[in-house]
């Protein structure tokens, strides 16, 4: 028996840069990955994906424009990780950092792909394009940095 956990993931995004945190503690911890987590009990997938994305860089939107889905499984594991992605291109405050994470800028060309997940890398374009996408990967949780396989397809 397969179960699945929503979780969410906002990506900040300005003209020429995009907001990602160095995760501090916790799952993916010393990667910089977008703002998200688990949703709690009674809230929608976007009232999480702002408390998530006010918590760990108190930066507050108004809406939200969900732009990608991603299924992560993992080897020998029931638990399916169901991520909602959202795009803001708006945002009120300054990003500051919090318990869980260290916001920083970076321009386009230089996003650390090799300090984010694995997968990150095949997305973040159709992202930036706008472009909506889905995608699902296979990890290895003793060796996270492997992903088994994966695909993704835009629209
Ligand atoms: P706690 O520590 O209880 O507050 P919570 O913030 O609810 O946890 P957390 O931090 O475990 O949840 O959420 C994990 C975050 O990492 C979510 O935003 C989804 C994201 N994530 C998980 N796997 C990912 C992957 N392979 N690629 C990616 N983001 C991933 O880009
Ligand atoms: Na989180
Ligand atoms: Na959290």
């Amino acid at each position: 028996m397969f179960t699945s956990k929503l979780l969410t993931l906002v990506i900040v995004v300005k003209p020429q840069q995009v907001l990602l945190g160095l995760k501090k503690r916790g799952f993916g911890v010393g990667r910089w990955n977008g703002f998200g987590g688990k949703l709690q009990p009674g809230e929608s997938i976007e009232q999480a994906a702002k408390r998530e994305l006010w918590e760990e860089s108190s930066l507050t939107v108004d809406s939200l424009e969900k732009i990608g889905n991603i299924r992560f499984e993992f080897v020998g594991e029931t638990e399916i990780l169901d991520v909602h992605i959202f795009r803001t291109d708006h945002y009120h405050g300054e990003p500051s950092e919090s318990e869980e994470m260290r916001p920083q800028w970076f321009d386009l060309d230089a996003i650390p792909f090799d300090r984010m997940w694995p997968d990150d890398i095949y997305w973040f374009p159709l992202l930036l394009q706008k472009k909506k996408f889905q995608a699902c990967w296979l990890y290895h949780r003793q060796n996270s940095s492997d992903w088994f396989m994966g695909f993704k397809k835009s629209g």
